[in-house]
């Protein structure tokens, strides 16, 4: 078979609903499209822990404690899964770190920014996983094997996750004036951040039709985007947090929320390396590589006794 009947069975197999496998012929753009986008994702829920690990030692009693240390396990958890996927599109662990750490592989622009109060917990596992779970569900079926399966065990982790945020902003809401001020004032700084993970409109997102036509995305950003608003208005409503945006109103016809539009500007900032947080997430990264080197050291060392062993016998 030439390269364009490979390419073109191997849409028909897309087309039909079939799952592509790590050892299935794929086209060369497929496999570096979903390297991007699953490093990029894995990346993403490593420098994710940065900001809630930075509460764990604040949190306000032992029970919150417990569940935050276990959320930010979680999402290191999560992180692994995803490297190890992508590893089954020939391209090393150490490869996926390293394009990261030089700064050429992104991570999501929603770990940019602070977090400045115990709130914040609450708007990230609420908002952030919130968005992350709309995201992944639509990836958990989505046309690779290995990144679909990891999607279903990680959406399982993120409704927890999302739980527990929800309920930290409940609480808060039915407390004193200073937590339900503390608790809007979370939500008014998270909101754009959180609509903006779901990346650019649809008119400027270069990679999408690939990826739609892969079927690797079964929804465009903007409708992504829309779903999350739509479940989460409700939400707000349900425990009295307003969305900072005045432009926010019910369309009965076509039964979405309308929105005003996101900064755009901030955006292209952020992805670029000039938010608010993106050099000290890098540093706090490369050191944590730097410091981890005699593990990696000593695991390859008794990996290769192992070796060596075993040839012996
Ligand atoms: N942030 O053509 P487009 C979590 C980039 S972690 C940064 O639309 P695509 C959690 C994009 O990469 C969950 N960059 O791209 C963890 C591209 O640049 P490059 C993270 C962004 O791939 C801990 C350019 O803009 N989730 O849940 O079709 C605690 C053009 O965009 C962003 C995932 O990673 C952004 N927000 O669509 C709590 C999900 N948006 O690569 C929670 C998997 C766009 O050409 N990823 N860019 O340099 C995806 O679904 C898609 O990659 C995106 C972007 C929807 C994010």
């Amino acid at each position: 078979m030439n390269q364009q009947e490979l390419e073109k069975k191997f849409q028909d197999r897309i087309d039909k609903g079939e799952i592509i496998e790590p050892k299935d012929w794929m086209p060369e753009q497929y496999r570096k499209q979903l390297i991007r986008m699953m490093s990029q994702h894995a990346h993403s829920e490593v420098v994710g822990m940065l900001p809630e690990g930075n509460w764990i030692t604040r949190a306000p009693s032992l029970r919150r404690k417990a569940v935050l240390l276990a959320k930010v396990q979680d999402e290191g958890g999560h992180g692994l899964y995803i490297y190890s996927g992508a590893e089954t599109l020939d391209i090393s662990r150490e490869e996926m770190v390293g394009e990261f750490l030089s700064g050429k592989a992104k991570y999501s622009s929603i770990f940019n920014y602070p977090t400045l109060s115990w709130a914040d917990m609450g708007a990230i596992g609420w908002l952030v996983d919130g968005a992350a779970i709309v995201n992944q569900t639509a990836l958990a079926k989505c046309s690779y094997g290995p990144y679909a399966r990891a999607m279903v065990r990680i959406c399982k982790e993120e409704n927890f996750h999302h739980k527990q945020g929800y309920e930290i902003l409940a609480t808060l809401m039915k407390g004193t004036k200073e937590q339900r001020e503390m608790a809007q004032d979370s939500v008014s700084r998270f909101w754009w951040p959180s609509l903006m993970m779901f990346g650019p409109h649809d008119k400027d997102s270069p990679h999408s039709s690939d990826l739609l036509r892969w079927k690797v995305k079964l929804f465009s950003n903007d409708t992504l985007r829309q779903r999350f608003i739509d479940r989460t208005i409700p939400q707000a409503e349900n425990i009295g947090i307003e969305i900072p945006d005045p432009a926010l109103k019910w369309n009965e016809e076509t039964r979405h929320y309308e929105h005003g539009e996101i900064d755009w500007n901030e955006f292209k900032n952020v992805i670029s390396g000039r938010g608010i947080c993106n050099k000290e997430r890098m540093k706090a990264r490369r050191k944590a590589h730097e410091d981890g080197a005699w593990v990696r050291e000593a695991a390859e060392a008794y990996a290769q006794k192992k070796v060596s062993k075993a040839v012996a016998v």
